[in-house]
């Protein structure tokens, strides 16, 4: 069967994963700029001097206390991927023009906050950040491709972090959305589908990571949160008066969740883990804080300051679509069970299904179960804005890629998207792979864990061409895309 017509076949992207550029055009730098290197089993450090000058490095997975009152920024000898990325910033056009090849009818980027604002707090934004964006966007629009803009991904201003501790600081909020009256204004009309927050449930897990909140005790954490969600509705209430056409959406990180047995606790917990998922978009979709959260933050005695206005704001800023990420599922046990390891807490093993290299268990039809429960429960369309499988390409002696993993991989994914839409009839938009070019791992920093139907000639230390080439995931891709998923 085929997917409605106008479906957004694209690929994804991140500013900090992607683009380099990081010292150039004026930019100022953001909490990814000081996050080093790492491995699968060493965890991504966050570089900082103390008030004392003691030079210092902290992991980041998980989430811990930072020193009270450091500064964070770059540190000589250390080796930051974000700085050179993949090079976009210089590349575009050839990447583009490859995005193209493939039959792209949309693809999603992040804006660098700092490119344009690079403290963060600054009422101009500076004219050669907002000029890049605009020769990205027109190259995109040449060949009909529509943008897809995540406006905050994993990255907030350094100067936010050091002066003001991140979002746990209100002022924040109308940073932001000064930020975003800038986007709007200067992109109606190239740009209309956006994102606020990229994975804003893992602001739980990883706070200076998603948020620059450099505290990471619940009560500081549940109020970044709580002025993320006010910034992201006024955001989209002032999208939908500056420009009626735009679509503003929520991103989560999703999976579908099951207990390890039909044991009834088992099930419980499901159902717990499940919903502590849905408190993000609960609240960006329907508008107000769920019952289950208010007695949660009860029971905790996390009390968040709200003004007067918040919970109008709320309600009036509801988001048009929700985006998420789907690369796995997750299985819970009320027993003892051997957790699984990975970028975030990814449960206990699941007996029946295979896991990556990097121990992401592969669940194709937990799509179609995550897409049925978002849409059962928010009755609103929805965009899978990432998924793929992080693997480690081998370059043959022709230079060919061979990725016949990756190829299934997606296939998979993509067959139980379409039961989900032609059989349970989800409204489903769009459907961008998850680094549709090679980019750097935001878990782990690493080149190797590649998704891309694009080869970069990259390396873990920085080293290699940077050529860009086709797997055979690429021509696959572009078949898919010819036969609106009816090519498999
Ligand atoms: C999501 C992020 C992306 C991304 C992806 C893959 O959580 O939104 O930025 O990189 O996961 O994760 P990783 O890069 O750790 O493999």
């Amino acid at each position: 069967m085929s997917l409605p017509q106008n479906f957004l076949w694209g690929g994804a992207t991140a500013a900090n994963q992607f683009e380099g550029g990081v010292f150039e055009g004026g930019k100022g730098l953001s909490t990814a700029d000081v996050i080093t290197a790492g491995s699968h089993t060493v965890a991504r450090q966050i570089t900082f001097t103390t008030k004392e000058g003691e030079k210092g490095a902290q992991g980041i997975m998980p989430a811990k206390d930072l020193p009270e009152g450091a500064v964070y920024g770059v540190q000589e000898g250390q080796y930051y991927p974000s700085h050179e990325g993949i090079d976009f910033y210089h590349r575009y056009k050839e990447d583009i023009a490859l995005f193209a090849e493939m039959g792209f009818k949309c693809f999603r980027l992040s804006i660098n906050w700092a490119r344009l604002f690079p403290v963060g707090d600054e009422t101009t934004p500076s004219e050669e950040g907002l000029a890049f964006y605009d020769n990205v966007f027109d190259e995109l629009r040449r060949y009909n491709i529509e943008p897809v803009v995540t406006i905050s991904h994993y990255e907030t201003p350094l100067g936010l972090v050091n002066k003001y501790g991140g979002w746990s600081d209100r002022r924040c909020i109308d940073f932001f959305v000064n930020y975003c009256n800038t986007l709007f204004t200067r992109y109606k009309g190239k740009v209309k589908y956006w994102m606020t927050f990229n994975e804003i449930n893992m602001m739980g897990f990883i706070p200076f990571f998603a948020g620059g909140v450099t505290k990471a005790d619940a009560n500081t954490q549940a109020q970044a949160v709580h002025h993320q969600f006010v910034a992201s509705a006024k955001a989209v209430k002032l999208g939908h008066e500056i420009d009626p056409e735009n679509k503003i959406g929520l991103m989560i990180a999703y999976g579908a969740i099951y207990g390890l047995t039909c044991k009834p606790e088992d099930q419980a917990l499901a159902m717990e883990d499940t919903r502590n998922r849905h408190f993000y978009s609960d609240v960006m979709a329907r508008g107000y804080y769920p019952a289950y959260k208010l007695k949660e933050y009860e029971r905790l005695g996390i009390k968040i300051t709200m003004d007067a206005k918040d919970e109008e704001i709320l309600k009036e800023g509801c988001i048009d679509y929700l985006g998420f990420s789907y690369y796995t599922s997750h299985c819970v046990t009320s027993e003892e069970g051997e957790a699984i390891g990975g970028n975030f807490s990814m449960g206990v093993k699941n007996p029946y299904i295979k896991a990556s290299d990097w121990g992401w268990q592969i669940d194709a039809i937990g799509l179609r179960i995550a897409l049925n429960t978002l849409w059962e429960r928010y009755q609103k369309p929805l965009f899978i804005v990432e998924n793929g499988l992080g693997a480690v390409d081998k370059v043959e002696e022709d230079g060919s890629i061979q990725d016949d993993y990756r190829i299934e991989y997606l296939k998979d994914h993509v067959a139980q998207m379409d039961k989900a839409v032609n059989e349970d009839g989800v409204q489903l938009i769009g459907y961008t792979p998850w680094g549709c070019i090679d980019l750097v791992s935001a878990g782990t920093g690493e080149m190797k864990k590649r998704y891309g139907f694009i080869y970069v000639d990259r390396d873990d230390k920085g080293n290699g061409t940077l050529n860009r080439s086709r797997k055979k995931s690429f021509h696959w891709y572009k078949k898919v895309i010819e036969s609106n998923g009816t090519e498999l």
